[in-house]
């Protein structure tokens, strides 16, 4: 469907569109455009913008990765239809590493959606050779079979949109977490590291944007930023941004 970029909504209606034509081209799991769902409940929340709390933690995602032996970010149906080329973008200037590891498995989706990524500028996508997994101890879904060059040997691990189980997994497996999740409260946000709450749409941009600024300095000026952010204090205040957005209505 055409949308007009008059229409008050255009942006939100667009990045439906976006997974719909996902699903059509089969890189987009069914149960992805559910999720989705939920996710726009939350960004409903937040006024469809970036709240401060999201771009505190940006920063420190961003020192996390720019600090890491070996960054790698995980990539599932929703998070290829929405941001191709942005993420390849992110990927090259860090440089992290990239690997397609999907909730509701299968190899042909695999393929297609290794193939969308090479096609928007990655040389190198992890997780299409069955060959070369190792399974990550503690995770119920098929995500558990990771590359051993890619999450299974990562020290840092970038995942939009994922399910707790795994977060908490990868935690326990040492590696440090960066969750991207509209939802605060999900087991995803409380797991790891550092989350960014905000839609990934506009999260990867601003990751993006965030490394080329903060590429310059120094290892230890990055870990002083990554040690002074703490996730649990900034996840109350991504939901304190969250009730002071609807304050804003309940008082008009
Ligand atoms: O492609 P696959 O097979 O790997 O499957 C991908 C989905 C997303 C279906 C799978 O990872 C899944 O089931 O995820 P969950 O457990 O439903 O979690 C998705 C989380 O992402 C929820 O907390 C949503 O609020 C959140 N979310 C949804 N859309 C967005 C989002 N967060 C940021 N940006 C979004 N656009």
């Amino acid at each position: 469907m055409k949308i007009s970029p008059n229409h008050p909504r255009f942006r939100s209606l667009g990045t439906r569109e976006r997974l719909v034509r996902g699903f059509q081209n089969g890189i987009v799991a069914p149960q992805g455009l559910i999720a989705h769902g939920r996710g726009e409940a939350f960004d409903y929340m937040l006024g469809e913008t970036t709240p401060k709390s999201s771009r505190l933690a940006t920063k420190a995602a961003v020192a996390l990765l720019l600090r890491a032996r070996n960054p790698v970010i995980s990539i599932n149906g929703n998070t290829a239809a929405l941001v191709p080329r942005d993420i390849v973008r992110l990927a090259r200037s860090v440089p992290a590493g990239l690997e397609v590891n999907l909730f509701h498995r299968s190899l042909a989706r695999e393929r297609r959606i290794a193939s969308l990524l090479k096609r928007n500028g990655a040389e190198l996508v992890h997780g299409v050779d069955e060959r070369a997994r190792v399974r990550i101890r503690g995770v119920a879904s098929p995500r558990r079979d990771v590359d051993a060059q890619g999450i299974g040997d990562a020290d840092v691990v970038l995942i939009p949109l994922e399910d707790g189980d795994r977060a908490e997994a990868l935690t326990n497996a040492g590696k440090a977490v960066i969750a991207i999740d509209l939802n605060p409260m999900s087991r995803t946000s409380r797991a790891a590291a550092v989350t960014i709450v905000d839609n990934i749409i506009r999260a990867i941009p601003e990751l993006l944007q965030i490394t080329l600024t903060m590429k310059p300095l120094s290892m230890s000026r990055l870990g002083a930023i990554a040690s002074k952010f703490d996730n649990e204090t900034n996840l109350a205040r991504a939901m304190k941004d969250m009730i002071h957005y609807m304050q804003g209505w309940a008082e008009t």
